[in-house]
């Protein structure tokens, strides 16, 4: 199969990835691991995070990883739940608000990043917990890692730790250079200048960027 890859991109390997505030944060994924949901809900809750996917229909998924810094590792197959069911669980424990229309996800690491729910329960979006046939090593998202292949690699968020739903977009760890939509397609980089531009900083960034999590000691 030809594919094609989305605008500015280039095909590299997968490796471990973010920015650069985060590169030597190793999080440590504890036995129990518990997912935070909070916000714009009626009943704030912990839950155990075997518990709430206990049952759940199992989904594999091919999908390309897209970073907004230009590179692409392509045909990745995550396994997991559907992030739409694992959601309407959780909805139906914390009932959000009517109103909340973004989700606030972060990770172990601390990294944030804000996606509107249309986004993020679009049929496709996965909470994985394998990799290529192998469970998820922490470096990729161990526990549990958001897989929104439309979306830049800013949206999908590793080791999930908490979701809080929001009434109103807010910029996550990436800030300014993070768009509320983030879509590939649509080469969504930044809320502020075209793509294209975005492009062409990050193409020259890339090697820059990467530095840090190629030196980062565990
Ligand atoms: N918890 C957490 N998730 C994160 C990040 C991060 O720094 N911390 N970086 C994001 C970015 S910018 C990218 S491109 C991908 C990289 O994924 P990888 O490390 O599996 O290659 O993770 C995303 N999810
Ligand atoms: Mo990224």
């Amino acid at each position: 199969m030809v594919r094609e890859l989305p605008p500015g991109q280039h095909v590299a390997e997968l490796e471990r990835f973010g920015l650069p505030e985060f590169a030597r944060r190793f999080g440590v994924v504890p036995e129990h691991p518990v997912l935070t949901v909070q916000g714009a809900v009626r009943y704030p809750a912990q839950f155990d995070l075997a518990k709430l996917i206990d049952g759940l229909q199992w989904q594999d998924k091919r999908a390309d990883l897209h970073c907004v810094t230009t590179w692409s590792a392509l045909d990745l197959r995550w396994s997991g739940v559907r992030f739409s069911e694992l959601a309407a669980r959780i909805a139906e424990a914390v009932q959000p608000h009517p109103r909340a229309k973004w989700l606030m996800v972060t990770g172990l690491d601390g990294f944030r990043s804000c996606s509107s729910l249309e986004d993020v329960l679009a049929d496709g979006v996965l909470a994985a917990t394998r990799l290529n046939g192998e469970g998820l090593a922490p470096e990729h998202g161990a526990p549990l890692r958001l897989v929104s292949a439309d979306q830049y690699g800013y949206k999908n968020v590793k080791q999930l730790v908490a979701l809080e739903y929001r009434l109103t977009y807010e910029p996550g760890s990436a800030g300014y250079e993070e768009h509320p939509r983030g879509r590939v397609a649509r080469e969504e980089r930044s809320r502020f200048l075209p793509g294209p531009i975005w492009r062409r900083i990050w193409a020259a960034a890339l090697p820059i960027a990467r530095r840090p999590y190629r030196t980062a000691q565990r």
